[in-house]
């Protein structure tokens, strides 16, 4: 687990004022997205990260999310690139093809640009499980898709 808040507050060894972050964010099942958001932002300001900063773009969907986290990370002055969604199981195998897609996607963006970029982005079979990871009982995924950046960042 990334750890939480909590746990990694104080503990930083870099000066994160100085870095520059990009929080890609898809638009299905927005109210969870915008909760993982939230967590992330607020995550990265109490981390010590600077409002102005922060990057934020939208995509469609979580399938857009590559493509725009590539573009983000290929921009020199960006650090790190945290990419949320949210993908709830239908009727049909799309969740499969997606979140494949995706999970795929953000890890070869990590290995050729060299950045850390996270995935942020929750794969459930229903909203209920979805909100109980986006502020809920379980916590915030977003939140610890900081918390990863900026661990790496660390390394
Ligand atoms: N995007 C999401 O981020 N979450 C979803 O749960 C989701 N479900 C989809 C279900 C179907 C049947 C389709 C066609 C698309 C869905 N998308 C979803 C959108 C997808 O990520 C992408 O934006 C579109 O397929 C256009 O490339």
């Amino acid at each position: 687990m990334a750890g939480t808040l909590k746990s990694v507050l104080g503990k930083s060894k870099i000066n994160l004022s100085k870095k520059k972050f990009a929080i890609v964010v898809a638009e299905w099942n927005e109210e969870i997205t915008e909760s993982l958001f939230l967590g992330a932002y607020d995550a990265l300001i109490s981390l010590g990260a600077k409002k102005s900063n922060i990057i934020r773009k939208n995509v469609p969907g979580s399938f857009e999310l590559p493509l725009a986290s590539l573009w983000m990370a290929e921009k020199k002055e960006v650090d790190a690139v945290i990419a949320l969604g949210c993908v709830i199981q239908g009727d049909t195998p799309h969740f499969d093809y997606i979140c494949q897609a995706v999970a795929l996607g953000i890890m070869e963006i990590n290995l050729s640009t060299r950045k850390p970029v996270a995935f942020g982005v929750l794969t459930t079979l229903d909203k209920k499980q979805a909100l109980a990871r986006a502020g809920g009982k379980l916590g915030n995924k977003g939140e610890e898709a900081a918390i990863t950046v900026v661990k790496m960042l660390e390394i």
